[in-house]
């Protein structure tokens, strides 16, 4: 799956080579543009188990994921006990409005909520079963009524999560355990799927009206469960027939390849690493658990969930923030605060990420932060720098983007600020003012008249200036040694156990000499000879064996690399020069290429 993916966005990478940073559509599919146009969505888990809080009989969640929604099945809870935490729900506080108005303030486009989860029970009053939020609660009060008016109300599309595959309420549904008890037969889920799924969606498409969207949540192959294909596209079926405009997620159980899925949704937490063409999203806890846990305690900062959500932008995908509410409704102040922050921050940078999408260089090429551009589509193109760290030197180094911007402005709070710059090739530097535009994520706007020309494959610089040359950006045929990322203990780096020859693209923002440092690691017995090559100039160095390093004392050892500075090269012009480094180890040798460090000596 990660291979495919990283193949498809190496072709990606060299069809943008020297291309133009065409404003492109999100997506070229008109049902799910709106989703991809709107980036940031809210989910909301609430249940019966908001009300235990993650707390049973004095106890914490066993057995793992710690999700307050689990503790049902976690904690061995009987339907009745359960049942039972209907009385702490306090309906002269509850107000879904609250919720979208909340949504609504941090910047939010849609919400999803959970209509029905594992636990099985349906939130809105459901003439399906009776174990249902409103019969339990004894009130003629239904949720996803009050939330589906309010939505409408407030122009938030609202969509449903309902878990299909598990329930641990009906007699006939699943849960993990069956795995050991084998206590439901392939007849009876079906009873459970033609009685209880297929009904109750049936309920949820044809009460609430316009559902943008079902949730839904299998997070391995369909293949690996009781769940069959023919009731997967059961599901697909009567929802595109009684909405036809619904969207639907992979985690149906089925990957996006299949007619029928809009959208890929990530592992929980999992952000993108690479560009993907088809829509995409991130469901992501502001915390850890879903549904409310009042032991919680890791609240992601606001500078964390923007970057998330930015990353994703600039990866074609989109950011679903999941609230958990008690079940009095509140929203905990935590969740609040980073919605009213995000919200502020949305109302002066939201350009930048509605209807936005990344440009055609490396994904996190930049130290500094992350580019998204608005898809106007009109022959006049926005660039936005996002930047997370400020750098100390107050010059932001841009690094592919070679065509000169009209203007260059900071977004700040109390307007615009123009700033200076200067264009060499590909090297854009930005001088900054001394405070950061703003405390959690700082945007710059590019403005041009046309589509700027991007140089996708240039070597950024660094905060700094300094070029490194990795593993990652090599120009040529990135398959023919191994890449091995950072492992959190040896840096990131390139297998080469036979001879090799790598090379990069380089801009030289001057003439002059460059320094070229090598940083490796030589796991044979004899040197290895490096040579490196620009402008029809060679430098050589024998490269001696490295041993190991202590990580932690009393025995966490591992591959030391060493970095050696093998000379300069000196070029006559700026510009843009090949790069060529050549090893020579033994076939089988461990010979571990880090990087070359290229730096301009004064
Ligand atoms: C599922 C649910 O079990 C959980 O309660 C919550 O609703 C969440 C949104 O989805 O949990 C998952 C699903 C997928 C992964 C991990 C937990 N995953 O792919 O890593």
């Amino acid at each position: 799956m990660r291979l495919i993916r990283l193949l498809v966005v190496l072709m990606l990478l060299s069809s943008a080579l020297n291309s133009t940073a065409q404003p492109v559509t999100t997506s070229n599919n008109d049902r799910v543009q709106w989703f991809t146009d709107a980036r940031f969505g809210m989910f909301i888990h609430w249940g019966l188990y908001s009300a235990a809080e993650g707390i049973w009989h004095g106890e914490r969640l066993r057995n793992g994921n710690n999700y307050a929604e689990w503790i049902r099945y976690r904690n061995r809870i009987s339907r009745e006990e359960y049942g039972a935490l209907a009385k702490r729900f306090d309906w002269s506080k509850i107000n879904p409005e609250e919720w979208v108005l909340a949504a609504k303030k941090a910047g939010m486009k849609y919400i999803v909520i959970t209509a029905k989860h594992h636990d099985g029970v349906a939130i809105w009053n459901s003439k399906v079963s009776d174990y249902n939020l409103s019969k339990l609660c004894n009130t003629n009060r239904d949720v996803i009524k009050e939330l589906s008016v309010a939505c409408r109300k407030h122009g938030i599309k609202l969509a449903f999560y309902y878990s299909h595959w598990l329930d641990w309420e009906h007699p006939f549904g699943w849960d993990h355990n069956q795995e050991i008890t084998g206590r439901v037969t392939d007849e009876q889920y079906n009873q459970y799927w033609q009685q209880k799924v297929l009904p109750q969606l049936r309920e949820l498409l044809t009460n609430y009206g316009d559902i943008a969207m079902l949730w839904f949540d299998m997070w391995v192959d369909h293949k690996t469960t009781i769940v069959k294909k023919e009731q997967l596209q059961q599901v697909i079926q009567l929802i595109h027939e009684l909405q036809p405009k619904c969207l639907i997620n992979s985690r149906l159980g089925l990957s996006i390849d299949n007619p029928g899925i809009d959208f890929e949704t990530m592992g929980d937490n999992e952000f993108g690493a690479i560009y993907q063409k088809h829509p995409w999203e991130t469901a992501g806890t502001i915390a850890h658990s879903w549904g409310y846990n009042a032991l919680e305690n890791q609240w992601k900062s606001t500078s964390q969930l923007l970057q998330s959500l930015i990353d994703n932008v600039s990866l074609n995908g989109n950011f679903t923030l999941n609230i958990g509410p008690r079940a009095d409704g509140s929203i905990p102040y935590e969740g609040i605060r980073r919605l009213e922050d995000i919200g502020v921050w949305l109302a002066k940078s939201g350009e930048s990420i509605y209807k936005s999408i990344g440009v055609s260089l490396r994904p996190s090429q930049h130290d500094w932060g992350r580019i998204t551009t608005h898809n106007t589509g009109t022959g006049n193109q926005k660039i936005y720098l996002q930047v997370y760290n400020w750098p100390l030197d107050h010059i932001l180094r841009v690094t592919g983007i070679t065509t000169a911007p009209q203007r260059v402005e900071l977004i700040r709070k109390s307007g615009r600020q123009s700033l200076p710059f200067t264009l060499n090739g590909p090297l854009l530097h930005i001088r900054l003012p001394q405070e950061a535009g703003d405390p959690f994520v700082s945007t710059i706007e590019l403005s041009y008249d046309a589509a700027p020309a991007i140089e996708a494959k240039v070597i950024a610089e660094s905060s700094f200036g300094g070029f490194a040359l990795t593993g990652e950006n090599i120009t040529g045929d990135p398959s023919e040694f191994e890449l091995v990322k950072y492992d959190g203990l040896r840096p990131a780096h390139m297998v080469m156990n036979k001879p090799g020859t790598i090379s990069w693209r380089f801009y030289a923002p001057e003439a002059g000499k460059y320094s070229i440092d090598v940083s490796y690691h030589n796991g044979a017995k004899e040197k290895i000879l490096c040579s490196v090559e620009m402008d029809g100039k060679q430098i050589q160095q024998a490269l001696s064996p490295t041993s190991r390093v202590v990580v932690e004392p009393n025995g966490q050892y591992t591959d030391e690399f060493v970095n050696v500075t093998m000379g300069a090269i000196e070029v006559s012009k700026a510009g843009y020069y090949q790069v060529t480094a050549k090893f020579d180890p033994r076939t089988g040798d461990k010979f571990l290429f880090n990087r070359i460090w290229l730096n301009k000596l004064p």
